[in-house]
This record gives structure tokens, C-alpha cells and sequence, in this order.
């Protein structure tokens, strides 16, 4: 009942999943083990969402070109047989056969259909206006305020979808629908740990999305992060930034006590597992400023397996990290009480859910 059969698929949906393998990370596992109700939508959500971040990320596209790209997606994918052959990005094969995912797409409950169209409107329009601000090609995001706003578009977005998509098909509480922000802070968490992570590899692409309000409490200009005379400066500020992650952990932790179906926890429940063992690779590791970072394969078996059993056993995962951020805390970081405070909040957090006898 829960897996993909091959067998009753079109030719167009067997190659939407050889595009979900080919573009995604770490989704492409979890989301064919999801429930069958929600496994081709959630499939071409995704696709939907890459095809428009391929777009985002290009830089080799001018903007007179790519922010009608964006602004104009919502309706992009409704023209049958479109396809776009100038992106030079990694992911570009699905851009340029995009009319089977549009094919696809039809088929699907109308239900489903809108909840996807609302989404790419939003995150669209969300791109968009922050490639085309002048101030943020020369500078970067500003402040904290602004790179929330970030998140929340190509993030907080994502979480809203899905949280709809659950509710919509009865296997998430209808309760989270009145709960935006526990939603919130689950896209919140995963981009930026992506966006902490990334530093080194997205400054390499001209964009940065630390915000200037926190990186320049550590130092004057941004090139600094970078010139290892400053590498204590440039560790303090990335522990500025995970200590800013942190506080969604607890409602995270929340919004996953939600789930109703195991497929579904799973499917939410690995990418927060992944993120905060990637926040504590990250957390003091001069790494970073030089290349990308990833958690090993063996600490994501592990975390697979943690994070595909109950709550319980999620929480042990941040838990763990949360000490084991703790225990690597160096006190003379400006932010070694704070960062002190906010772990011991997590653990006293998983304590009042949890309490030992
Ligand atoms: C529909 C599963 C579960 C309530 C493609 C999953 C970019 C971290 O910043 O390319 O370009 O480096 O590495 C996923 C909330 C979104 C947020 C988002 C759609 C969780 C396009 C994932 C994934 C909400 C916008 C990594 C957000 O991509 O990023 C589906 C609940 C896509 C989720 C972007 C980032 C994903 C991301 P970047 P990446
Ligand atoms: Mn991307
Ligand atoms: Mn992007
Ligand atoms: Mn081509
Ligand atoms: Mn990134
Ligand atoms: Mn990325």
C-alpha cells in the first residue's frame, strides 16, 4: 500500500521519479516511502519547487530574464509541453523535459493542484523580490527581520504547502493548520542550517544571506570571514547564527508531535534529524570557511534510523546534539553564556515531554 509500483505508472511519472532522484538531496528517499495518497503530489510539489530554485540559483541568467521566470511561474506550469533550455545549473536536464512534470501535474486531486499553484505564486514573487533589490546584489541581507523574510519564502513556504497537503488528506491533526508558526519554524530550521552551512559555497556564487545585523557584531567587513587572520572572529559569528537556529528547536519538536501517520513523521522527522547534527558539525568548525561541509554516511544511517521510529526517540537526537554543541562551547565566544542558556533550554524542553522519574 505505501510503495511506488511501477507497474500502473506512465511513462511521464516514471520519469518525474528518475528527475526526484536526480535533483534531490536527501528528499528523494523519504518522499517515495510516503503514504500513497501523498506520494505523486508531494513528488511534483517538490519538482515544482526545484525547478523554480534552479531558476533562483542561475546565476548566468540576467535578471530582465529571471524575475518574470520566477513571477511567472504559477502559470508556466500550466502550458503543456514547456520546457527552457538556458539554465547552465546543475539541475537543468529537469527544466529542460519540464513538460512531464506539467503533464503529470494535471492529473492530480484538485485540491492538491491549488494548494502547489498557491505556494509557487508565493515563493515566486518571494525570490523574486529579493533578486531584483539592488541593495541586496551589493550587500547582501541586512537584517535579521529581512533574512527571515528569505526563509519564510523559500522555506516557511515549503512548510505551509506541506502542512496543508497533510490536512488535506487527513493525515496530518487539522490542529496544525491553526498553528502557522510551529509550521514556520520547521522551514525555518531547515534553511537555515542550509543557508549556515553554505556560507563558503554561496559566497563563492556571489550571494550571501548571513544578515549584516549579525555578522558585523565580529567583523567590519564582510571579506574578513574569509582571511584566516580573523578565523576566531568568523567562528564567533557562525556561532551568532546557530544559536539564532536554535530557537526553533522546540517547536519543531512540537509540530512533529502532530503526525498522524508514520510515513508522514518520517518524512518531516529526517530532515530536522539532519539539520541539527549538520548545526553541530558546523558550530566551531573552520571547515566552513573553506568548503562545503556534510555530515558523514554512518552519522546519517544513524540518524535515518532515529528518526524513522517515535518522538521519543527524535528527541534523544536533539538531545544529543544540543549537548553535544554544549560541550564544544568555547567561553571565550561573545555568545558562550547565551549559547550555554539556549541548550539547556532544549534539553529542559524534551524534559517537560519526557520527565525521567
Ligand atoms: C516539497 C518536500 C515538513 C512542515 C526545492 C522541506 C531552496 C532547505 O537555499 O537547493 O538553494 O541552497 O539546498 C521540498 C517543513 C524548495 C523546506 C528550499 C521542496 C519543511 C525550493 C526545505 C524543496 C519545509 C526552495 C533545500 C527548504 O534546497 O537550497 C518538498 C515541514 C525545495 C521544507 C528552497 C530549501 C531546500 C530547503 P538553497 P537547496
Ligand atoms: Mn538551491
Ligand atoms: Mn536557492
Ligand atoms: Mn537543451
Ligand atoms: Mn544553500
Ligand atoms: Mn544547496
Amino acid at each position: 500500500v505505501h510503495r511506488r509500483d511501477p507497474s500502473t505508472e506512465s511513462e511521464t511519472l516514471k520519469e518525474c521519479f528518475r528527475f526526484l532522484n536526480l535533483t534531490s538531496r536527501s528528499f528523494a528517499a523519504v518522499i517515495q516511502e510516503l503514504n500513497h495518497e501523498l506520494l505523486v503530489p508531494i513528488s511534483l510539489f517538490y519538482l515544482v519547487l526545484r525547478g523554480l530554485d534552479t531558476i533562483e540559483d542561475d546565476m548566468t541568467i540576467p535578471l530582465s530574464k529571471k524575475v518574470p521566470l520566477l513571477r511567472n511561474f504559477h502559470d508556466t506550469m500550466e502550458v503543456d509541453g514547456w520546457q527552457y533550455h538556458e539554465s547552465q545549473e546543475k539541475d537543468r536536464e529537469l527544466l529542460e523535459k519540464f513538460d512531464v512534470v506539467i503533464t503529470e501535474l494535471k492529473k492530480i486531486k484538485p485540491t492538491y493542484y491549488a494548494i502547489i499553484k498557491d505556494i509557487t505564486i508565493k515563493m515566486g514573487h518571494g525570490m523574486a523580490d529579493y533578486a531584483q533589490n539592488d541593495e541586496m546584489i551589493k550587500n547582501g541581507v541586512n537584517t535579521i527581520d529581512d533574512y527571515e523574510l528569505y526563509c519564510h519564502y523559500v522555506a516557511g513556504l515549503v512548510g505551509e504547502g506541506l502542512t496543508r497537503l497533510f490536512v488535506a488528506s487527513e493525515l496530518g491533526n487539522p490542529k496544525l493548520a491553526e498553528r502557522p508558526s510551529l509550521t514556520e519554524s520547521m522551514g525555518q530550521f531547515l534553511q537555515k542550517t542550509n543557508i549556515i552551512r553554505d556560507l563558503r559555497e554561496d559566497w563563492s556564487d556571489g550571494r550571501r544571506w548571513y544578515p549584516k545585523e549579525i555578522w558585523s557584531r565580529h567583523v567590519d567587513k564582510w571579506e574578513d570571514l574569509f582571511d584566516p587572520n580573523y578565523e576566531d572572529k568568523a567562528l564567533n559569528c557562525i556561532s551568532d547564527m546557530v544559536l539564532d537556529a536554535l530557537k526553533h528547536c522546540e517547536e519543531c519538536l512540537f509540530y512533529m508531535a502532530g503526525m498522524r501517520e508514520q510515513s508522514v513523521f518520517n518524512f518531516v522527522a529526517i530532515p530536522q534529524g539532519m539539520a541539527i547534527a549538520t548545526l553541530e558539525l558546523v558550530f566551531r568548525n573552520p571547515d566552513v570557511l573553506k568548503r562545503n561541509v556534510k555530515i558523514t554516511k554512518g552519522d546519517a544511517c544513524q540518524l535515518m534510523t532515529e528518526c524513522t521510529q517515535n518522538l521519543y526517540t527524535v528527541c534523544e537526537v536533539f538531545r544529543r546534539y544540543a549537548r553535544r554543541i554544549q560541550k564544544k562551547n568555547d567561553p571565550r565566544d561573545p555568545n558562550y553564556l547565551n549559547i550555554s542558556v539556549r541548550c539547556a533550554k532544549i534539553e529542559q524542553f524534551i524534559e517537560t515531554l519526557y520527565p525521567r522519574q
